[in-house]
């Protein structure tokens, strides 16, 4: 199996198990494919913009979060066996009011045509244990100490992984070992929790105790991709679901859709069984896990996030400060797009010749652009989403001074390069004009 088959094929076991434990998440999956019907009759072609209805229909996203720079090295060498590799570096230590201690990136395929085979990502997050913000120094040496005692990933599946990145994949047998070893990993243990030990780390954040208080990870959640997040939003509400009170990331607006727009929902308690101290073993229950939806939109340049990212999520704050059509997006700078040959020979054909300036390629119809979806994350939206399974807000003393964590930090953590998002679309939109201009 090629890395592209395995991704898919963990994707959807993943899902597989995630609807079985998380039973609305499998309500959201039905009302997507409701929603992106009904957009698709609406909008025909238009629909299809950014993205095939079967690319848009498979799509997902997961979350997982570890403990340690240790076990995240471990998770990218799992991943990097599916063709996802880590892109973006996301702090969410203080990116909203109630701030969550973890670091954070994303595991996707990088290249077009993977994205197009299976865009499959994880969105991915590792406790900070040493900020002090949040762990005093007692708790960070216990905390550590714990997280240090437990094996996440056993060495057969890391040993597999290894082996996916070394062959670009693995031969059927081997396939399905790794595969069922790397959908254990990630599904929820029935192994007892230390309640006094969960409910020591839920004082700092739930978000702490759901990484260092258990032996073992899970899936946070799986995200599918809608069409339209607002009509989605209002009828998950009508279904009797109480999403979060607004949708993370941009406003409804009249102009394109751009970056990510993302809402999620609490999920019902789920029975986890508790050690108390007698060392007596009760059914206890705890919440979590959360079901999340998101919107897709067109990727904006440097210069783009420049302009939208001190906006506030309101409609007529956007339509004052940004280009309302693709077209004036691209002419601006703003977003990226991608350049293929247009009616080149009928141009030909009638005498013209192209002009050098790209602008006037594109309006003399030499030049057609698409839009680059955007395939990352926003830190912002990622705090709020994190939000919605706080039971609490926990506590953190502002005062005192955060640990330095970057994106050069987290690449010696994972001895690989971690990806600059906008080098990425950069590099794309470049090799679609250099296409062109062959082609012309
Ligand atoms: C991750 C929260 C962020 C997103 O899509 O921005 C996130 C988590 O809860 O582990 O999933
Ligand atoms: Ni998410």
């Amino acid at each position: 199996m090629q890395q592209w088959e395995l991704r898919a094929a963990f994707a959807a076991q993943m899902a597989d198990v995630y609807g079985r434990e998380v039973p609305a998440y499998t309500t959201l999956v039905d009302v997507c494919e409701e929603v992106n019907r009904d957009v698709l009759a609406r909008d025909g072609v238009a629909a299809q913009r950014l993205g095939s209805i079967r690319r848009v229909s498979a799509e997902r996203h997961g979350a997982i979060r570890v403990g340690t720079p240790h076990e995240l090295s471990e998770v990218a060498q799992i991943f990097g066996a599916l063709g996802m590799h880590p892109v973006g570096y996301y702090d969410l230590r203080d990116a909203a009011r109630s701030a969550v201690p973890v670091v954070s990136t994303a595991f996707r395929p990088i290249d077009e045509q993977e994205l197009a085979r299976n865009p499959f990502r994880m969105f991915t997050s590792m406790l900070v244990t040493d900020d002090r913000r949040f762990f005093s120094t007692d708790l960070q040496a216990r905390l550590d100490a714990f997280l240090a005692r437990r094996t996440l990933f056993s060495p057969d599946l890391l040993e597999l992984a290894a082996g996916s990145i070394a062959e670009h994949g693995l031969d059927h047998d081997d396939a399905e070992q790794f595969l069922k070893l790397a959908v254990e990993a990630f599904t929820l243990s029935s192994e007892p929790v230390d309640a006094a030990w969960y409910a020591e780390l839920e004082q700092v954040s739930s978000v702490a105790a759901d990484i260092g208080g258990v032996s073992s990870t899970h899936i946070n959640h799986l995200t599918p991709r809608v069409l339209d997040i607002d009509d989605l939003y209002a009828r998950m509400s009508s279904r009797g679901i109480t999403m979060i009170d607004a949708i993370q990331g941009p406003p409804r607006w009249d102009g394109p859709d751009v970056l990510l727009r993302q809402t999620s929902f609490r999920a019902l308690a789920e029975p986890r069984r508790m050690r108390m101290a007698s060392g007596e073993v009760v059914e206890g229950e705890l919440r979590v896990r959360f079901g999340e939806v998101e919107a897709r939109g067109i990727a904006l340049t440097p210069a783009g996030r420049d302009v939208v990212d001190p906006l506030p999520p309101d409609a007529s704050a956007w339509a004052a400060a940004v280009p309302g059509s693709e077209r004036e997006l691209a002419r601006a700078g703003l977003a990226w797009f991608t350049a293929r040959p247009g009616d080149v020979d009928a141009l030909t054909a009638a005498g013209r010749t192209p002009p050098a300036d790209p602008d006037a390629l594109v309006d003399e119809g030499w030049v057609q652009l698409d839009p680059v979806v955007y395939e990352d994350f926003l830190p912002r939206s990622a705090a709020g989403i994190f939000r919605s399974n706080l039971a609490a807000d926990g506590s953190s003393d502002r005062s005192r001074e955060g640990v330095v964590r970057d994106q050069a930090w987290l690449a010696g953590v994972l001895g690989r390069d971690v990806h600059d998002p906008m080098e990425l679309y950069a590099a794309e939109v470049e090799a679609s004009w250099a296409g062109v201009r062959a082609a012309l």
